[in-house]
C-alpha cells in the first residue's frame, strides 16, 4: 500500500480495537436479535402436531424452500409428507427458545423434526439438508442418475453458498444497515449481478437448473433469486437491472405457476395481502379456511 489518500467512498476514523467486545448494538435492522453467542435465551418447548413432519419456520426465502417441497410431495400423493408448520417469529426471538435450539443449534429457521418413526424423531436443520432429507426419503426431485444427481446437488450447494452474499451482504448493506456504505454496496452489488449472470447463462441452455427436470435445486434457488428478479426483495430490482436477466425471468415465471409453489409461499407468512398469509398450516384445508383475512393476528 502507498500513503495515498483513501478513495472518497472509504470512510475514515474507525480503528478496530485489539479485541472485539459486544458493547453496543449495530443499529441495523434486526440488531435486537443479533448476538455473538449461541444457545438458548429462555425455556420453551416446541409444540408437536399430529403429522409425520413438524416444521418450525417463517416464510422467508429459506423457509419457503421447505414448504414448497412439502406441498410438491403432497401433490404427488406422498401422505408421509403431511406436515404441521409452526410459526417462529424470529424478530421476537422464538429461535432462541430451548426447544428450537434443540431442533437447530444454529437458531435459524427452517428447522424440521421428522416424526415418521415417533419413537425416533430425526432433527434436520439447514434448508439444503432438509430438502435432501425429504428428497431422499420420498425418492422425488433428486435424480438417481449419477450425472443428473451431481448437477442437482451442485446447484443446491451453489445456492447455500451464494445466498449469504445476496442476503447477508448486498441486502444487509443496501436495505438494513443504519447508513449506506458505497464500498460495501458496490462490492456486493457486483457479486449479486455476477450470480444472476451465472443463473442466466445456465437457464439459457437448460429448462431447469439441473437439466430438463424440476428439482430441489430449483426449489432452493427460486425463493431467493426469483424474488430478486421480480424486485420483491430489498426493493432493488431497478438498482440491479434485474429485467436484463431474461432467462432467470422466464424460469421464475414458470416455477411461480406451479400450484404447490403458490401454496408453499403462503405458509408461515406474516406479511403481504392477508389472503396470502397462512400463519400456521396443520391441514390441507387450511389454505381455504385459515388465511389471515379470515383470522385474528397470531400471538
Ligand atoms: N443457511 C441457513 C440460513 C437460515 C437463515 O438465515 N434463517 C434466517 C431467516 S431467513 C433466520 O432464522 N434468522 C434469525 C436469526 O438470525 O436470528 C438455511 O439455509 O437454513
Amino acid at each position: 500500500m502507498t500513503d495515498e489518500a483513501p478513495p472518497a467512498n472509504h470512510p475514515e476514523g474507525y480503528v478496530p480495537a485489539k479485541v472485539w467486545t459486544w458493547t453496543k448494538g449495530s443499529g441495523g435492522r434486526f440488531a435486537n436479535i443479533n448476538r455473538p453467542i449461541a444457545g438458548p435465551t429462555h425455556d420453551k418447548e416446541l409444540r408437536v402436531g399430529k403429522h409425520p413432519m413438524q416444521l418450525y419456520s417463517l416464510a422467508t426465502p429459506n423457509g419457503i424452500k421447505v414448504t414448497v417441497m412439502l406441498e410438491e410431495l403432497l401433490a404427488l400423493g406422498h401422505s408421509g409428507a403431511e406436515y404441521d408448520a409452526w410459526l417462529i417469529k424470529i424478530n421476537e426471538g422464538d429461535q432462541f427458545g430451548s426447544g428450537f435450539v434443540a431442533a437447530n443449534p444454529n437458531s435459524k429457521i427452517p428447522a424440521l423434526v421428522d416424526h415418521s418413526d415417533p419413537a425416533k424423531p430425526i432433527r434436520v436443520f439447514e434448508s439444503g439438508a432438509i430438502l435432501m432429507h425429504l428428497a431422499e426419503k420420498f425418492g422425488e426431485f433428486l435424480p438417481t442418475d449419477p450425472a443428473a444427481r451431481a448437477e442437482t446437488i451442485s446447484w443446491l450447494m451453489w445456492q447455500m453458498g451464494s445466498a449469504p452474499y445476496l442476503g447477508g451482504g448486498f441486502g444487509h448493506f443496501y436495505a438494513y444497515a443504519p447508513f449506506r456504505i458505497e464500498y460495501a454496496i458496490d462490492r456486493f452489488a457486483m457479486e449479486v449481478k455476477r450470480q444472476l449472470d451465472v443463473l442466466d447463462r445456465r437457464l439459457a441452455e437448460s429448462e431447469y437448473l439441473a437439466g430438463p427436470d424440476y428439482t430441489i435445486a430449483d426449489m432452493a434457488v427460486w425463493p431467493w433469486y426469483g424474488s430478486l428478479a421480480k424486485g420483491l426483495v430489498y426493493e432493488a430490482g431497478e438498482f440491479l437491472s434485474v429485467q436484463d436477466y431474461k432467462h432467470v425471468q422466464r424460469w421464475t415465471d414458470q416455477i411461480g405457476q406451479r400450484p404447490a409453489v403458490k401454496r408453499g409461499r403462503m405458509v408461515n407468512r406474516v406479511f403481504g395481502e392477508p389472503s396470502t398469509q397462512l400463519w400456521e398450516r396443520h391441514d390441507a384445508s387450511d389454505f381455504e379456511t385459515k388465511t389471515a383475512d379470515k383470522l385474528n393476528k397470531p400471538d
